[in-house]
């Protein structure tokens, strides 16, 4: 691994020994403070304040018992997490994800994550993250509504329109966040719809946010592209996962003309030369909550599935991992480069391994991290706070265009960013330094609190 300023060394040490094994947090911490470097040097006053080891810290961290009756009648227990990781910029903002996988190391690093993707998209929030080791596949709609009452039950006095507002992620959608919300209004007695962002349009939602994150991911490739003078047109396109914001990209790759013609779940992956049927993929992945084999199965014999990982041997233009942290690898890496992949956007939250972004680095494969390409989630639900304070709604159309600015703009920081500190053109570099800036100057601002 290349070295740290000798500054952010202890930092670094402090992180790993107060949080032991807790290696995605670790990682998360890590590749922040590797761009950090030449901002050490310009600017000794952040670590004099110990800005950096402050925000490697969190504001707050709540973990309780979830307990539940299945429908069965027995009782099942569960673990819930909210780490309200920093608020120098506005209320703890981020998404709750629900996967057997979750323990408090994935939601830190999700919530440090959080804490630059929220600055650089330039809006009031600050960072957080939260969930459940609770796996909600094969539950029936009464045990997930039971789930999450509980769960609410226990987080909504932590939470606020100006204190704290949770939103979805994996395992967490539209359903979810209405049983959530109808429980945190039943207990306190409120209407408060900027509690909670995600909701459906006839309760406080706002157009576009469940489409946002894909959306928005492929705004940002768009701009990569267009400032090498190219398009999405006439390019194929590997997109793994088929969750919220892996059929949204794909849905926005085909408006502008690309071709997707293969994605997965945590079961496989299905290749379709012909291009991805969005209509038939939105039917059985979101609709019915299937498995991609369902897909692939009902396309017919233009459609291959492969069960297993492997979906980044397909050779491909353009590789948007929008499935979970680490899913890309120094193996898929290889592949990628081998059969000419020019452009890698992370729609997920850490998906690419540190080996594999440095292969993709010397390789000169174009490389947007998920803070900076997948903001245009949580942007649109600070858009949907907005609505919600003003008790205003906006089209569609608005709101698609304020996404694709605030995309653009976020591309265009990094860039001049990357270009001032000395990396031009690495998207890595300009990100963490333009979201790490702002939220620094912000707590160098309030004090030592
Ligand atoms: P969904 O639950 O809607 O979909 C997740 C998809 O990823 C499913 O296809 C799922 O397959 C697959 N997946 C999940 N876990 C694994 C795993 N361990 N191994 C392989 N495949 C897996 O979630 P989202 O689409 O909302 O989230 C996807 C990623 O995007 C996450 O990293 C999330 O943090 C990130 N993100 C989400 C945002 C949002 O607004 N929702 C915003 C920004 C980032 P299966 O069905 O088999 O589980
Ligand atoms: O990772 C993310 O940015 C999200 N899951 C969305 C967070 C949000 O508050 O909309």
């Amino acid at each position: 691994m290349p070295a740290l300023h000798e500054r952010l060394v202890p930092v670094y040490e402090e992180v790993v020994k107060r949080n032991p094994g807790e290696v995605e947090f670790h990682q998360a911490v890590w590749e922040v403070l590797e761009s950090l470097h030449p901002v050490v040097v310009r600017h000794p006053e952040y670590a004099d304040a110990e800005i950096i080891r402050r925000m490697c810290e969190p504001e707050r961290q709540i973990i309780f018992r979830v307990p539940w009756v299945d429908d069965r009648g027995r009782v099942q227990l569960n673990r819930g997490f909210r780490v309200e990781f920093n608020s120098a910029l506005g209320p703890y903002k981020g998404g709750l994800r629900f996967h057997p996988s979750v323990y408090l190391g994935i939601i830190k690093f999700l919530g440090f994550e959080q804490i630059f993707k929220n600055s650089l998209t330039g809006m009031p929030i600050g960072g957080a993250k939260g969930g459940a080791d609770f796996d909600p596949k094969g539950r029936s709609d009464a045990e997930v509504m039971r789930f999450c009452q509980s769960f609410m039950t226990e987080l909504y006095r932590h939470l606020g329109e100006h204190t704290d507002v949770p939103a979805g992620d994996i395992g967490v959608g539209a359903r979810e966040i209405g049983y959530l919300f109808g429980q945190y209004k039943r207990i306190t007695n409120r209407y408060e719809s900027g509690v909670l962002t995600g909701k459906g349009l006839t309760w406080g939602g706002a157009q576009v946010r469940r489409e946002a994150t894909g959306y928005g991911l492929v705004f940002f490739v768009d701009e990569i592209l267009r400032t090498r003078g190219d398009s999405f047109d006439g390019k194929t396109v590997v997109v793994s996962g088929s969750g919220n914001v892996a059929v949204y990209a794909i849905a926005k790759v085909q408006q502008l003309g690309g071709r997707v013609i293969a994605c997965s779940d945590s079961d496989g992956y299905v290749v379709d030369e012909a291009g991805i049927d969005f209509d038939l993929l939105h039917e059985i992945k979101i609709e019915r909550r299937g498995r991609i084999s369902d897909y692939a199965a009902k396309r017919g014999s233009g459609a291959t599935y492969v069960s297993g990982a492997g979906i980044w041997q397909v050779p491909c233009d353009i590789a948007l991992p929008c499935a979970t942290q680490n899913e890309l690898d120094d193996v898929g890496a290889a592949s990628l480069i081998r059969n000419g992949c020019r452009v890698v956007a992370e729609g997920a939250n850490m998906p690419t391994t540190p080996a594999a972004i440095r292969m993709l680095a010397e390789a000169g494969v174009a490389f947007a991290p998920g803070k900076a390409a997948n903001a245009g989630g949580v942007a649109t639900s600070a858009l949907e706070m907005q609505q919600n304070a003003s008790r205003d709604s906006w089209t569609f159309e608005y709101t698609e265009k304020r996404l694709a600015e605030i995309m653009r703009s976020i591309h265009e920081r990094c860039l001049v960013t990357a270009e001032a500190y000395g990396s031009p053109g690495n998207y890595v570099v300009g990100a963490n330094i333009a979201g790490f800036i702002q939220v620094a100057d912000a707590m160098l601002a309030l004090g030592v609190i």
